[in-house]
Parts: structure tokens; sequence; C-alpha cells
């Protein structure tokens, strides 16, 4: 019965709202509009300005056509060009700045230096985006009209046959996305299972065009719903944006290589942040530990199997209720929580807990606190907005508004306090597109969430069933909630466009519309923002505020976040993993693709999947499998839903094993992928690559999915078919190395099967021409690790050269006082080391020593057969401290 009042309602709601804008024609075709014509043109030195006309009777289809525009063309730079049409007053919705900060526009580049070309016609009006080496088209609006009306921009540009499109995240589809008939959609959404062609939680509206010619980026910069098609009809392929709201804002990367797009995107969206070195250690998660006691039995497993564990994680069980900012006093007791953290630390490992945005619509600290504070956000009325998450009726803060932070702030230095509260060494933030489990319109949230269990009922109250080694002593539960309690501050306060179904309808895959499971869409934020603009920015809007809460605990450290929701250039300040997917082959094969789009395009490289599934049941085959993808994911940790069976790596002789080989070889490298996390916060340039980024005119390489490169120099192909053991992977063109025997593998350019690989094991292959730095031999923390001398391996191309770079730093700070940053060179028999020596690591312990140079391909004399050469893996053992430059023959 709940459910079809429901539905009445909002029927009524929709058409009432439909009727106050214009009488759709039966089948509206954006083609009939009349487009713009371009006049007052003036040109300067670094682009030009124009003002846009209607070019006839407004089709008003999707809303009001704007009768004239403002056309902005600008060469930023050599390499970039940025290309602005909005109304002219510019009165219309743009995203922020505290959302997304501009480059500054020098505008340093010019019509006649830079390496793409604007042109245009002035009636229609179109542009064109031209590479000036080649006289490629690359963007070319100019045989489609341009659409602007109120509520739905139109853009489209004809692309080549067939064309190479990767991006336009977040989403699970092929990493070369469809170009037949495929619809990107981007609205944040809660999207359990992460199913392909859907809209999932994030939003990157940047993609990719790879051409053998050459490879260039497009960002529109707009966080309003979209659609994004991909289609190709009769030979002629094409990409259309169809946008609900703000402007057209568009940025041109010029490349020419994917990487150099890499990079250019980097300077619009912002460098990502440096994690800490423990960040990238193994993480150890679950939904559903039902107590400390599970906590303490997890970490004490982990070790018992010899399984590295550097940190530990809670999700929403620890909670009372569910309400953010408090413990359940019961099963998580304060006590009992600080000595597990204080025992966590003490052996070097870390602690994690989640918290999600919204706040439990109840009588408690926290929500008094953000009620006096206005932090939340609010109907038309004045009144609450309320939606259902896991505590029921809940609140949302406002991101946008000035008391938001000091709030934030303030829960978190007080809950998670370090001397009195629940140290955490990072935080994981969810829930953020912001999810809701009511349906919309949501009339009774209180029945909404009774009828739907929120909060959840949660197993009785149990005492340790044995003694757990490493946590003697059962102690008795504390009785009260514990939540801060704080100092109350003062409280601030603060046309006919349809914010809730506006007529053109994005794909969104929530079933009721915009604001379906979600804070609605006509709720206006502080300064006059409303939820239907920005909706895409809460996720990131939530991180950059938790960023904030997490340096004021820790000034001067890295803070360490992990969201669901992004948008675009959120990478400068948190992680994110890759969302609720199933324990199912596909999204063990599709999570290569989805981390690829963060790592190598969106500027987020600290991602990854749940290892071994999140819902759904994983099996002994599956979850060993993924437990060795899952070291080469940059964030690395299992994590599984409540009602799926415990799936610690320890549980399966099988996934144990994968598990301790998989981490062995990880934290080996651990200073190798960290160099590469270095030089991506310092420029750009992709941690991970899928393979067309090194082998760029490799047509082979475009739709490689299911390989990538980890760093620069590892080829990694897992074995993607249920309980199988083998794999058909590509083998490039270049010299290749088994990372396990160090063998040169011949061939190349083509495909091989690769069979009986065991289910504790990944094929790897060293790329010939670079060196990785190796720590000799791994430990159970990455404490532990950073003790360990270097081995420096040399993988040798086909003239016996190679180059390598070597990052190492306190691990912690943001700003470093001295470091070690090199270049290793390998030439007619020397490795050369040279750079910044400055870092000492005997004051935390850490090794700088290289105890062992290895040489991969290295050819010698063969005295018996007179003259002929023959490969061998070369190893000299050495005693070189990092502290100047060096050269060693080898
Ligand atoms: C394109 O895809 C949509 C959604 O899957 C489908 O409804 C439509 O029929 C397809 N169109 C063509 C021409 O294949
Ligand atoms: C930990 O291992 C012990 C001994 O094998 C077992 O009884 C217990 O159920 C395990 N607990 C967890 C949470 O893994
Ligand atoms: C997972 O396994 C548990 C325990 O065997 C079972 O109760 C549950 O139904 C299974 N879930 C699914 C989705 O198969
Ligand atoms: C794969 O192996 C698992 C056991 O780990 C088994 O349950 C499953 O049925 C197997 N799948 C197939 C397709 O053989
Ligand atoms: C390699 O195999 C895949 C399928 O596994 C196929 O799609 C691809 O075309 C093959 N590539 C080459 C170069 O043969
Ligand atoms: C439950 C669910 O949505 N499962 C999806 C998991 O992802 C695969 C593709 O990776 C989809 O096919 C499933 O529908």
């Amino acid at each position: 019965m709940a459910t079809l009042t429901r539905r009445v309602a909002i029927l009524v709601f929709i058409s009432l709202a439909s009727a106050t804008i214009v009488i759709r024609p039966p089948a509206p075709d954006v083609n009939s509009c009349p487009g713009y014509k371009a006049t007052y043109i003036e040109e300067t030195s670094s682009g030009l300005t124009a003002e846009l006309q209607l070019a006839g009777t407004a089709c008003n289809i999707y809303g009001r056509d704007l009768a004239t525009l403002k056309l902005q063309a600008t060469y930023d730079s050599k390499s970039r060009i940025h290309v602005k049409i909005t109304d002219t007053e510019e009165k219309r919705y743009q995203i922020p700045e505290e959302a997304f900060p501009r480059p500054h526009s020098e505008a340093t580049g010019s019509a006649k230096s830079s390496d793409i070309t604007f042109t245009y016609t002035t009636f229609p009006f179109g542009f064109t985006i031209t590479r000036r080496s080649t006289g490629e088209k690359l963007f070319d609006t100019t045989g489609d009209t341009l659409v602007f009306e109120s509520q739905y921009l139109r853009l489209k540009t004809s692309l080549p046959t067939d064309p190479n499109i990767y991006g336009l995240g977040e989403h699970t589809d092929s990493f070369r996305l469809p170009n037949v008939n495929h619809t990107r959609t981007l609205w944040s959404r809660d999207s359990y299972g992460i199913p392909q062609k859907s809209n999932l939680y994030g939003n990157h509206p940047i993609y990719l065009d790879h051409r053998e010619s050459g490879t260039h980026g497009v960002l529109l910069l707009n966080s309003n719903g979209m659609d994004i098609k991909l289609k190709t009809v009769n030979g002629q392929s094409s990409l259309e944006y169809n946008v609900i709201g703000g402007i057209l804002d568009l940025y041109f990367f010029a490349g020419p290589e994917p990487v150099a797009v890499a990079k250019q995107y980097a300077e619009v969206a912002g460098l990502p942040t440096m994690m800490p070195y423990w960040g990238l250690g193994f993480h150890q998660c679950r939904y559903g530990y039902r107590d400390w006691i599970d906590l303490a039995e997890v970490i004490a497993n982990h070790s018992i199997a010899e399984i590295p564990l550097e940190t530990m994680w809670t999700d929403i069980d620890y909670m009372y209720n569910r309400w953010v900012f408090t413990l359940d006093p019961e099963r998580f007791p304060l006590d009992k929580v600080r000595e597990i953290i204080d025992y966590l630390h003490e052996h070097g490992q870390h602690y994690i807990a989640m918290v999600d945005p919204a706040i439990a619509y109840q009588d408690y600290p926290t929500f008094n606190r953000g009620k006096q504070d206005g932090i939340f956000l609010k109907e038309a009325d004045g009144s609450i907005h309320k939606g259902v998450v896991w505590p029921g009726v809940t609140a949302f803060p406002d991101w946008f508004h000035p008391n938001t932070s000091p709030f934030w702030v303030g829960e978190f230095v007080e809950f998670f306090s370090a001397d009195a509260g629940v140290d955490i060494d990072g935080v994981w933030i969810d829930m953020n597109e912001p999810a809701s489990f009511c349906n919309y319109p949501c009339n009774d949230p209180e029945a909404d969430a009774i009828e739907q269990k929120m909060p959840p009922q949660r197993l009785p109250v149990r005492g340790p069933p044995r003694i757990i080694p490493g946590f003697p002593g059962t102690g008795k539960p504390t009785a009260s909630v514990h939540s801060a309690e704080r100092r109350v501050r003062k409280r601030q306060k603060g046309g006919s466009i349809d914010l809730i179904s506006p007529l053109y309808a994005i794909t969104n895959d929530a079933p009721l519309g915009l604001s379906d499971r979600t804070a609605h869409t006509d709720i206006v934020h502080y300064g006059g923002l409303s939820e239907y603009d920005t909706h895409n920015l809460y996720g990131a809007m939530m991180s950059y505020t938790t960023y904030e809460a997490m340096l004021a605990r820790r000034p001067g450290l890295r803070p360490l976040i992990i969201t669901r929701s992004t948008f675009a250039g959120a990478g400068k300040r948190v992680g994110k993993w890759l969302g609720d997917n199933m324990s199912q082959w596909d999204q063990y094969r599709w999570s290569i693709s989805g981390m690829l789009g963060f790592a190598s395009i969106y500027q987020m490289p600290m991602v990854g999947s749940d290892v071994c599934g999140f819902g759904g049941n994983t099996t002994e085959t599956l979850c060993a499998r993924w437990a060795s993808l899952g070291a080469f994911n940059p964030f690395f940790r299992n994590h599984n839903g409540d009602t799926s069976i415990p799936q610690e790596f320890y549980r399966w002789p099988l996934v144990a094993s994968s598990a301790r080989k998989s981490i062995d070889i990880r934290y080996r490298l651990l200073d190798y992928i960290y160099t590469a996390m270095y030089h991506q916060s310092i420029d750009g340039t992709p941690l991970l690559n899928p393979l067309f980024f090194k082998y760029p005119k490799d047509t082979n390489t475009y739709s490689i999915d299911a390989q990538f490169i980890y760093g620069n120099a590892l080829l990694v192909s897992p074995v993607i078919k249920e309980n199988s053991t083998s794999v058909e992977v590509y083998l490039p063109k270049d010299t290749l190395y088994d990372f396990h025997t160090g063998k040169k593998i011949k061939g190349g350019g083509m495909n091989m099967t690769l069979t009986n690989i065991p289910f504790d094991e990944i094929p790897l292959h060293i790329i010939g021409g670079n060196i990785l730095p190796f720590r000799s031999s791994s430990a159970y923390t990455t404490t532990e690790l950073r003790t360990r001398p270097f081995t420096i391996v040399i993988a040798l191309d086909e003239c016996g050269e190679a180059s390598g770079s070597l990052y190492i730093d306190d691990g912690v700070s943001i700003q470093q006082e001295a470091v070690i940053d090199v270049m290793m060179e390998y030439k007619s028999g020397k490795l050369s080391i040279k750079g910044k020596f400055g870092f000492k690591g005997e004051k935390d312990g850490v090794s700088v020593k290289i105890e062992a140079v290895k040489v991969l391909g290295k050819k010698r004399k063969d005295g018996r057969s007179g003259g002929e050469e023959e490969e061998e893996v070369f190893e000299k053992k050495v005693d070189v401290e990092l502290v100047g430059n060096v050269e060693i023959k080898v």
C-alpha cells in the first residue's frame, strides 16, 4: 500500500512540473533547431570572442532556447585550447571554484604556434579543433547545430569511423568504449553490483581519442546530469553531449602521445595527492564484523597465517545504530577499540574506519550540533531535508555551507581523537552520491525507514569465545554511547526551471528520476546552488572537506582517504575504491578496466576493486585469482558484504598461498610503485598504463583491457576465465622477460597462450629497457619492509641499455625535508645513479643501501663455442649506500 500511494504522488508531481514549460511535440528532433550565428567576432593573439545569436525561430524542445550566447576560445598554452560557450551575462550555473579550481590561464598559446588550432564557421555556427602537424580534424561540430536551451545543451562532434574513445567514467564497460550505440550517463548513483552500461558513483567527463596519428583529450567541465552518446550511423561515428544544465566549458588537450594527454589533463584537473607509503600495504575489511572480538580474531588470524596485514578496517558496524561519530557501546566499546588500535600501532599496523555523510536524524550531539550550525540541506520551507540511510531517517550536510567545514573538522578531531577517541590512520567515506534508500518522493521518511528496516538488526552481544593470540583479557564493555560532547557554536544564515523532472530525461538507472534514492534535486544549497546542478559534486566536496578534517587531526601528514563518489579532480585529495561489485568472474575481469580509467585517465591513481568481490559469495578459485590481481591494484583491499561468506585470505589454503606469493612480489616492488605514484603526483605521468599508452602505434593494443602495465615496466596478464589455468595474452613487440625466471621471451606483436598457471600465481613480464628497484626481501609490514636493502634489477633492451628511477622519502609527510630522487641508467656495462640524495634512512631505520644488482638479457662471450653470445641472468653483490652519485660496473 505504501508503495502505491507513493507512485500516485509522483505522477501528479511530474505532470504538474512539466506543464509549466512548453508543450512538447510528439517526437522532438533537436536537429531541427535553428542553431546560432557568430557575430561581433574579435580575434586576439591568444584566441577570440564572439557573440552567438539564435539563427531562427526558437525550437524550445527541452526548455527555452537562449537568444544570445557568448563564445570565448583561448589558446591557454601550446597544447591546450579552452572553448567556453555561456549565456552572455554568465548568470547560469558554472561549477564553483571550490569544487574545481580553474587553472590560471596565462594564455601563452597562440593561433600561430599552438599544436592544435581553433577554427569556426559563422553560420550555422560550428567549430573545429585541428591538429596542426597532420591537418586532421580532432573535434568538429560544424555538421550539427548547436542547441543551447535553459535545461538542455547539445553539442555533437563527428569522429573517425570506429574511433578509439576511452574515459567518460565512472563505468564498468570495456576500457575502449563501444561506439556503435552507446550512452554514457553521468549522474552519481548508489549502484550496487556496478552493472555495465549504467551511471555509477562518480563522474569524469574527460575522454581520450586515440589515433595512430596521435592522441588528444577533451574535457567538458560541467557537473550537470548528462548523456554522452557514442554512435556510428552509416559508417559515420560521432560523440554527442546532451546536458541538462550549466554551460559548455571545453578543454582540448593536444597530446600527441597518450601519456602527454594524461599530463595535460592533470594541469587542469589537478595533480593527484601523494599517499602515505603504508597506504600501499594490504588492507583487510568487511561489512559485518560483528564486534571488537571479530576484529581481534581477524588481526590474529592473518598473523598466524603469515599473510601481511597492514591495515585493519571497519565498516559501519562499529557505530551505535549506524549513527556517524558514535561507537556501539556493547559491540565496539571505546576501551576495546582503543586496545585494538594500540595493538595495531605497536605492531606497525594501521586502522581505518568508515564515515558516511548522512547524519542520523536523532537527538544526539553530532546531529544537534549540525542543526545548530545550520549545515544540513533544507527544504524550501526551511525544514531539514530528510532521507533514509543506514541509521534510518537522516540529514545531509551541505558541503557548500561555510559552517560545514568547521563542523566536520570538529567532529573528526573529537571523535577520532588520538588521546581519547578512535585513533584512525585513514578514513573511508561512503554513500556520498549522496545515497538514500528512500524512493522518490519520500513523503514519509519515518515510515520508509521502518518499512526498510533501517537501522538493520544486529546480532546479539557476546563474550569472547576463546583467548585470541595477542589480545589477552576480555574486559567488560563500557556502558555509554561514545560520542564527543562539544561546545555548541553560533548558527549563521546564509524561474521557470524544473529541477525535478527536466524535459530531457537522462538515462539514469534509478527508476524514479533524478531525485530518486538521493537528495532531492530541487534543494537549494548555501549560496543559492541547486542540488540539480551540484549533485555530481557531492562526493568530491565531501572528499575535500574530509581532507581538511584529517589534516586537522594530524597536521603535516598525508591523509589517506578512500571515497566512493568522485568528480573530475578529486584525485588531488582522495583515492577511490571501485564500489560494491559482486563476487563474479566478469566483475573481476572488468575491475581492470575500472582501475585503468581512474589511474591512467582521471588522475586518481590510488584505486582498486573489492578484492574477491563485495556482493554474493566468492569461491576459492575466484578469490585466489583476485588476490593476485589485487596485489597489482594500487589500492589493495579485500572487502565483502555482510550477507556473504567470510573471505579473508586465510580462509582457504589456495587463497592464502596466492595472497602470500603476490604480496611478497608487491612488497618487494613497493618502492618501485611508490616512485611511480610520486611521479604522477608531480607531473601526472600515470602509475598504471593500458598497453596502448606504451605502444601507441600498435593497433593490436587499443582494445586490450584484461592486461595492463603496473608502473612503467611490469606487464600484468591475469587469467580471466572462470577456473581456467590458461590465458591468451598479447605480447607486444618488445624485449620481455619472464618475471620469475628472468628468461627472455621471444616473439612479440602477437597473442600467445600461457598454460598451466597455478591458481596462486599471476603471469608477469618485465619490459626490457627498464630498471626496477626491488627491496631484497618482503616483510610483514611496510615499516619493516623499509629496513630491507635494495636489489636493482636491470632489464636490458635490444641495445643493451635500460633506465629507471627511485624516490624515497619519510613516507608520511606532505612537506619533505630531504628525499632521495634519482635517475638510474645502464649503458656500456655501467649502472649510474644520479640525482638528489638528501634522505638519510638511519633515523627511521630505513635502508637506502643497494646490496645486489641483477641484469637480465646480458650478453657475454661464450668461450667454448668461439665468440657466440648467450643471454643470462647475471647477479652481482655490491655494497652501495645511496648518499651520492655512483657508478657501478656490472
Ligand atoms: C541503441 O541502444 C538502445 C539502448 O540499449 C536501444 O534501445 C536502441 O534500440 C538501440 N538503437 C539501435 C539503432 O541499435
Ligand atoms: C580465527 O581462527 C580461529 C582458529 O582457526 C577460528 O576459530 C576463528 O573462527 C577465526 N576467526 C576469524 C574471524 O577469522
Ligand atoms: C552465500 O552463502 C551463504 C552460506 O552458505 C548462504 O546462506 C547465502 O545464501 C549465499 N549467498 C548467495 C548470494 O548465494
Ligand atoms: C569453479 O570452481 C569452484 C570451486 O572453487 C566451483 O564451485 C565452481 O563450480 C567452478 N566453476 C566451474 C564453471 O566449473
Ligand atoms: C588476441 O586475442 C584476442 C581474443 O582473446 C583477440 O580479440 C585479438 O584480436 C587477438 N590479437 C591478435 C593480435 O591476434
Ligand atoms: C547485481 C549486478 O548488478 N550485477 C552486475 C555485476 O556486473 C556485471 C558486469 O560486470 C553485470 O553484468 C551484472 O548485472
